[in-house]
């Protein structure tokens, strides 16, 4: 089922999630919902949050080299955690929460990360690159940040300006 995204400045993206307790049926049917939510909408990165649900869950497909994005690639991580970073990437970011914006973001290049499969069987991930932004972009959403909020303090409040003129547009 596709859920709603909420989108910025929905307050429940401030949320700091919490940990998921029990690896059950109602677990894997977020986890599906999420995947059919992102997919539908385009995106390569999700969080539970931004299904309106405050768990730390997150899901990642990046295309791979053929740039197909093949679901044997999906990364569902539960209750995650970033135990090693070093170096620095610059990469232009989007969020399925903040459409139709685009902008650079400074983050770490090399990263190791804990989890759990969605049968609570413990997972290690060492990653660069692309993939290490997304997983660095979704754990924000668990702490609940948005990738806006590494902006500069110009860069943020012309987000602002223009982000308030499109709302109104649409109303
Ligand atoms: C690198 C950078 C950021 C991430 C986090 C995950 N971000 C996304 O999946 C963003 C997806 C996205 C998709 C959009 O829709 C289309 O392109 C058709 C989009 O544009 C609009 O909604 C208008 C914006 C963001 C992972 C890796
Ligand atoms: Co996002």
């Amino acid at each position: 089922m596709i859920r709603e995204i909420i989108t910025y400045p929905n307050k429940l993206l401030r949320t700091k999630s919490k940990d998921v307790e029990v690896f059950n049926e109602e677990l894997h049917t977020l986890l599906d919902d999420m995947y059919e939510t992102m997919i539908s909408a385009k995106g390569v990165g999700l969080a539970a949050i931004q299904v309106a649900v405050p768990l730390n869950i997150l899901i990642i497909n990046i295309p791979n080299e053929e740039d197909i994005q093949d679901k044997n690639e999906l990364i569902e991580a539960i209750n995650p955690k970033i135990t090693h970073k070093d170096g620095v990437q610059v990469y232009q970011e989007g969020c399925l929460s903040v459409p139709g914006y685009y902008e650079d973001i400074t983050r770490a290049n090399h990263i190791i990360v804990e989890y759990f499969n969605r049968f609570g069987e413990k997972q290690v991930m060492e990653t660069e690159g692309f993939l290490a932004v997304a997983w660095q972009h979704e754990m924000e959403h668990l702490e609940g940040h948005v990738f806006i909020e590494n902006l500069s303090f110009t860069k943020r409040q012309k987000f602002e300006k223009e982000w308030k003129r499109k709302l109104k547009e649409k109303k």
